[in-house]
């Protein structure tokens, strides 16, 4: 089996039309295509960096604010600049870019530029056509791109099916990054939370650096949208490296390649490396590595009602159980019926109420405290 063809796409600063894009995702990810997809107001800086670390083949940009030639030849120059001239790029604007401008923008490095009336089939057409052999030249020495390029490799083995567990115990001993895993249902908050934790890892430890291995669910015989990065403001930093998933067909929560880029990173200097699984069911026991330090199982007070405790597995082994969004009016009891189910038990797991979505919400900090003391890796 071949791999999918990996694009990244945006909108510009400034800019808030994301409808077009939104659109165009989907008739991507239904022709095959993996979508890794920044979000709107995007800093070209943000653009560069996020698809160097993703490695993705071209970058698509969706631009209504007027700025296109600029901001298009910036990003063409940014990604020459940082060794990454072989990312293509892309994109439309409807009528607000005219063909006159998309002449300049050509001759700027641009790859083509669509205008408005331009049907979704031929534009996934043009990404598979043009993406699918990908030119690729060496990473040379940018840091992130070595990294980003490997865990391509390590990837696209598993899905030829020449894939192997690449790594050793003793090997797993020696590695220096705490490795935390995150896990729990689909709009528990996991994305807004790891963030929100990378903002304080980035303010009270100026020197760490992290990593973040996020994955979104390959849709069956498509693509796959990966939306995490929409999600993470935080994390559009130097110090993070954030690689998007996709499970690629493997249930559970993880793809088949997981265990393997974890090692790689671990062995790649960070700190800390977050694990975020796709939103997960009842059964789910997504982390059975031995490279997994501690596990967050992040809930939604709405789970229904108390028995369904019963059956999360989750809630058996979680090193951390994290009530998100406790300030929906369900909270309180939430908070006292998942207390009691851990009480059955009888080991040391801890229990923390957070709204991540609110700034300096004293919960998050309170997880920020485990997460970096209590780990079983020992004390930073
Ligand atoms: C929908 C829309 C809105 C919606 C946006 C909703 C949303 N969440 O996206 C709302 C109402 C919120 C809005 C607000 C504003 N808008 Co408005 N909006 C439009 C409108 C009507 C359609 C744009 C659109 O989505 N088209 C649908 C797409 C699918 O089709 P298309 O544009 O033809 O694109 C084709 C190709 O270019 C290609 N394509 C597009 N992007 C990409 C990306 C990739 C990777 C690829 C491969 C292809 C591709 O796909 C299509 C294929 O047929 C345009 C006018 C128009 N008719 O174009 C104005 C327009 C873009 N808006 C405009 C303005 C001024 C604004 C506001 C500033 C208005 C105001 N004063 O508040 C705000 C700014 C909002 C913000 N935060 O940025 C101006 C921009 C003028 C300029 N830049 O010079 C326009 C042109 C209207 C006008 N004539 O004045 N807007």
């Amino acid at each position: 089996m071949a791999s999918p063809v990996r694009i990244l796409t945006a909108v510009p600063i400034c800019d808030g039309h994301d409808s077009a894009i939104n659109t165009i995702n989907l008739e991507f990810i239904r022709h095959g295509i993996e979508v890794v997809y920044l979000g709107f107001h995007r800093y070209v800086g943000d653009i560069v960096r996020a698809a160097i670390q993703e490695d993705v083949v071209a970058i698509g940009i969706s631009s209504y604010n007027g700025g296109h030639i600029d901001f298009f030849a910036e990003v063409v120059g940014q990604l020459r600049r940082a060794g990454a001239g072989d990312i293509a790029v892309f994109g439309g604007g409807g009528g607000t870019i005219t063909p006159e401008d998309a002449k300049i923008m050509k001759r700027k490095g641009v790859d083509e530029i669509f205008f408005a009336g331009t049907s979704l089939g031929e534009m996934a057409q043009y990404v598979r056509q043009h993406y699918g052999k990908a030119r690729r030249k060496k990473a040379g020495k940018n840091r992130d791109l070595v990294l980003a390029r490997e865990l391509t490799r390590i990837e696209d083995s598993f899905t030829n099916g020449k894939g192997r567990k690449n790594f050793r115990e003793s090997r797993i001993e020696k590695r220096a990054s705490k490795v935390i895993g995150f896990t729990g249902p689909g709009g528990a908050g996991k994305t807004t939370l790891i963030d929100e934790l990378v903002l304080r890892f980035l303010h009270r430890q100026p020197e760490a650096r992290i990593a973040i291995l996020s994955h979104d669910p390959s849709v069956v015989g498509e693509g796959a949208l990966l939306g995490d990065r929409a999600t993470m403001i935080n994390s559009q930093d130097d110090r993070v490296f954030m690689r998007s998933m996709a499970t690629r067909g493997q249930a559970g929560g993880l793809s088949p390649a997981t265990e393997s880029c974890l090692v790689r990173l671990t062995k790649a200097g960070f700190d800390y490396v977050f694990l975020e699984t796709v939103g997960i069911g009842q059964e789910a026991l997504p982390f059975r590595s031995k490279l997994i330090d501690r596990t967050v199982l992040v809930m939604n007070p709405d789970y229904g009602a108390r028995l369904q405790l019963q059956k999360i597995v989750m809630l058996d082994v979680a090193d951390i159980v994290v009530v998100n969004k406790t300030d929906l009016e369900r909270a309180k009891a939430a908070l006292s019926e998942i207390e009691h189910r851990l009480t059955q038990n009888k080991r040391a797991q801890q229990l923390v109420a957070t709204v991540a979505k609110r700034h300096r919400d004293p919960g998050v900090d309170e997880l920020y405290e485990m997460v970096t003391t209590n780990s079983k890796g020992g004390n930073k």
